[in-house]
């Protein structure tokens, strides 16, 4: 374990405020925040050379997460957990005055994701390190992370996020190691003494990746491994001599152009894509990291490129680096002068690729037009991988020209890169056991019956030392005085509380840690919303992002409904609720967008509605992010998973929930359905159609909302609520929403989410919901055994799954 020496770290804090030419007593909090965060890296450093000088020595496998997007949220009180000397420093700082808290609060969250896939990646890199395994992240630095929400008026309004502007101590900056990228320009073949043809760019454009990295820290060992992101900047930074020229405004043209590539994150998470900004920077931290791992294994290997695949895996996070593929047959061909066929080997053996989503208009495809421009000499290369597996393709299933279409890489003027993943990739795998059943049985049937051994699942896991022990202390400590600290590193060990599920003087205990996290999420729904909370109220939480299938739709009309019984009959005997939301929409996701509005609207109706007591409270918190989340989990006593079964591949947000003692209320969807597993459908609300029912009705037809809507009691006087002025004083806001429930819009069919389908089930769950609660210890019960059963869904247990049977890397110790 980690120890450090009090008086030191004091001392170098200080003085390191010194450096930055201030003193304790007249330091800013931002300063004591970078003062601290450097002490802290200083300690680290040593760690993290050590790391790469082992790894080098023993010539170990490693694996490399290629991924657009790494949520990772703050750094100072994550990396202080890691390090073990959190309490240590919040003493220290104490012992000066200061409140760590104060300190934490100092640090803009990394937000360089957009939700699930984006977190996933950041919770993948913190597993690896505390695992001793040799594994590290590539992505990109986007000056603007995920955008702020405010919230105006009850619309969405986007801020542009500078996570940057005051600089991050947590990144060392590694210029010399920068490598060009190219864009662009014309092919043109040169012939070798051999006659061997050797394709050449030209006039292409130039622009410099250069490296930051952040060390990412295992939890009370000495790994520190990496995770590399690129910043994209002009070769020549100002060129003077045009300046000279006159060409003043081209230069600042093209310096501007380069620097676009990693300006910002692309906010909206799903749905089509095309953009060429959105290519530029899918190759260029391609490109960069490939150009980097080359680099780094030429130096130990030479050009022995055979062993290759024995030193390094990539994984491929869903389509958006899926230009490796081609890239790296670039770089092995047109630069280390293999051929064909063994460069492909090569490929094929390093890189894998996982599946996030079942939606197959967020299967990314490109124009071939834009594609092959800016790209000339990559798209080639996809034109004859397609021209070989073609031929795979009709020896397989001679004759079925339906089936060549459909599978073809290239065809209807776009490249479909998830088919392009498959073909290139040693292991394709989904992100729950339902998703990667339906992978295979209905996306990727035909992929499936071709290359059976290339299809696994991999079910997703959080980090326990970010979502319990750094987010929830208290309960936290609750467990390690029962069950000691192994639960730390080995989630599996949680099954040992178990046994105290009955016993009444701990789960006093842990209700008592519930209740204080809720007073603490009270007091800040007080000073962000000015909404007065009742802690003893449900606190009903959906936390996501904005999206249709994900229905948070269907959570709102049941507030309605819930709100139109209490106001009839001010007596109804309901326990009381607060329902919270937070969520950002996709910033030209206009239904998405209207949802926000809706929720908001409802709670301005229904908090300031004297007549029903408080029963029922509306809460909707903006800017939802990782830093957010670690308040709202702790406090949650019920988690919404209320998908369209079927369509959210996993989930990940609902193991947070589990770990965190809230049972769910869901669907049959995504993780869900192992979640239940687990814990006990009994400890759970289940409801609603199943992904074969929903499967069914798409494919048949057969379901009508309008009857629906007609036959369900209550359900009417909801929907008219969209479109009489309840809600709004303008009755066209939500009424599109109305429509596209009960009509369908733009050609759409009415519910494609089957909301109003799914109505009935939804409400006669929510009201066991509110039986259950009122039996304090029953309630308290299924919290603890969901706790107590959570133990598989640990990012620990996900990574060794992916080291063990994808990656082949193996733990080895940094001393
Ligand atoms: C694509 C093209 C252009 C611009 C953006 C994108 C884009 C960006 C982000 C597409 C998708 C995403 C993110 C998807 C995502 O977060 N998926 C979620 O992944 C989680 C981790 O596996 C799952 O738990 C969720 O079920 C899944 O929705």
């Amino acid at each position: 374990m980690f120890r450090i020496n009090k008086e030191k770290f004091r001392t170098d804090t200080v003085r390191n405020l010194k450096l930055h030419g201030t003193i304790l007593e007249k330091a800013t909090k931002r300063e004591i925040f970078e003062a601290v965060s450097k002490t802290a890296m200083d300690l680290v450093a040593s760690d993290w050379r050590e790391t790469k000088k082992t790894y080098d020595n023993e010539d170990i496998k490693q694996a490399y997460y290629l991924s657009a997007e790494f949520l990772m949220g703050r750094a100072f009180s994550n990396n202080l957990v890691n390090l073990t000397i959190y309490d240590e420093v919040r003493e220290i700082l104490e012992e000066m005055k200061i409140d760590i808290n104060c300190i934490e609060d100092q640090e803009e969250d990394a937000g360089l994701g957009n939700g699930g896939l984006g977190r996933l990646a950041a919770c993948f890199l913190d597993s690896l390190a505390t695992l001793e395994l040799p594994g590290h992240g590539y992505g990109i630095r986007y000056k603007y992370g995920m955008f702020k929400q405010n919230i105006e008026n009850g619309f969405q309004v986007e801020v542009p996020d500078k996570w940057l502007e005051n600089g991050d101590p947590w990144q060392i900056e590694r210029r010399s190691e920068a490598v060009v990228v190219k864009f662009g320009g014309r092919i043109i073949v040169e012939k070798d003494d051999e006659g061997r043809e050797h394709f050449k760019r030209v006039d292409a454009e130039l622009v410099t990746a250069v490296p930051f990295d952040m060390p990412v820290i295992g939890y009370g060992n000495r790994t520190v491994n990496t995770l590399r992101l690129w910043q994209a900047e002009s070769p020549d930074g100002f060129n003077l001599q045009m300046f000279n020229d006159q060409h003043y405004t081209t230069a600042v043209k093209d310096i501007t152009k380069a620097e676009d590539i990693s300006r910002v994150l692309y906010p909206n998470d799903s749905g089509p894509s095309g953009k060429e900004l959105r290519l530029r920077q899918q190759y260029f931290f391609v490109s960069a990291s490939l150009q980097d791992l080359v680099r780094k294994f030429k130096a130990k290997h030479g050009d022995n490129f055979k062993i290759f695949p024995e030193k390094i895996a990539i994984q491929l996070n869903d389509t958006h680096p899926v230009v490796a593929i081609p890239e790296l047959m670039r770089i092995l061909m047109d630069w280390e002068k293999l051929e064909w066929d063994e460069a492909w080997g090569i490929v094929t053996k390093t890189c894998n690729y996982t599946n996030h989503t079942i939606l197959s208009e967020a299967l990314e495809k490109w124009p071939i037009d834009i594609f092959q421009g800016l790209l000339p000499r990559v798209y080639q290369i996809i034109e004859e991988i397609n021209r070989r597996f073609m031929i795979d393709v009709r020896m397989a299933f001679p004759g079925d020209w339906e089936k060549h279409n459909k599978m073809s890489i290239i065809g209807h003027g776009v490249i479909r890169m998830a088919w392009l993943a498959i073909y290139g990739s040693a292991r394709i795998n989904g992100v729950a056991a339902l998703h990667t059943e339906i992978l295979k049985k209905q996306e990727l049937k035909n992929w499936y019956e071709m290359y059976p051994h290339k299809f696994l699942n991999k079910t997703n896991g959080v980090t326990q030392r970010r979502w319990l022990l750094k987010a929830n202390p208290d309960l936290s400590k609750l467990i390690t005085d029962l069950i000691g600290m192994n639960w730390i590193t080995d989630l599996s060990k949680l099954k040992e509380l178990e046994k105290f599920a009955e016993d009444k003087e701990i789960i006093d205990k842990f209700i008592e840690t519930k209740l204080n996290a809720k007073k603490k999420l009270v007091k800040y729904i007080k000073e962000h919303n000015n909404v007065d909370i009742d802690e003893n109220s449900i606190f009903d939480v959906q936390i996501k992002r904005l999206h249709e299938y994900k229905r948070q739709l269907l959570n709102i009309l049941h507030v309605i409904d819930l709100y139109f019984k209490v106001k009839s009959n001010p007596n109804l005997d309901v326990v009381p609720r607060t329902f919270i939301f937070g969520a950002k929409s996709a910033s030209g996701y206009r239904r998405a967008k209207n949802v926000i509005k809706l929720i908001n609207a409802v709670g301005e109706v229904v908090n300031n509605d004297k007549s029903i007591n408080g029963k029922i409270k509306v809460v909707f918190l903006s800017n939802y992010r990782v830093t957010l989340a670690e308040k709202i989990f702790p406090a949650s006593n019920l988690s919404e998973q209320i998908s369209t079964a079927g369509k959210e591949a996993s989930g990940t947000g609902n193991m947070k929930f589990m770990l965190n003692g809230a049972p769910t209320i869901g669907t049959l969807d995504g993780a869900n359905v192992e979640i239940v597993e687990e814990a006990g459908e009994e400890n759970n609300f289940i409801f609603g159609l199943t992904a074969e029912e929903v499967h069914n009705y798409n494919v048949n037809g057969g379901y009508n909302p309008w009857d629906t809507m007609k036959k369900t009691e209550g359900l009417e006087k909801v929907m008219n609520s969209l479109i009489d002025g309840t809600f709004s004083s303008d009755h066209n806001m939500f009424a599109e929403i109305y429509n596209s429930l009960v009509y369908g819009i733009d050609g759409n069919r009415p519910d494609e989410y089957y909301i109003l389908k799914d109505f009935e089930g939804y409400r006669e769950t929510q009201k066991k919901v509110d039986l259950a609660y009122r039996d304090k210890y029953g309630w308290a019960k299924k919290a603890w055994l969901n706790i107590a059963n959570s133990g598989k869904f640990s990012s620990d247990r996900t990574i060794k799954e992916y080291a063990d049977e994808i990656w082949g890397i193996k733990k080895i110790e940094v001393k």
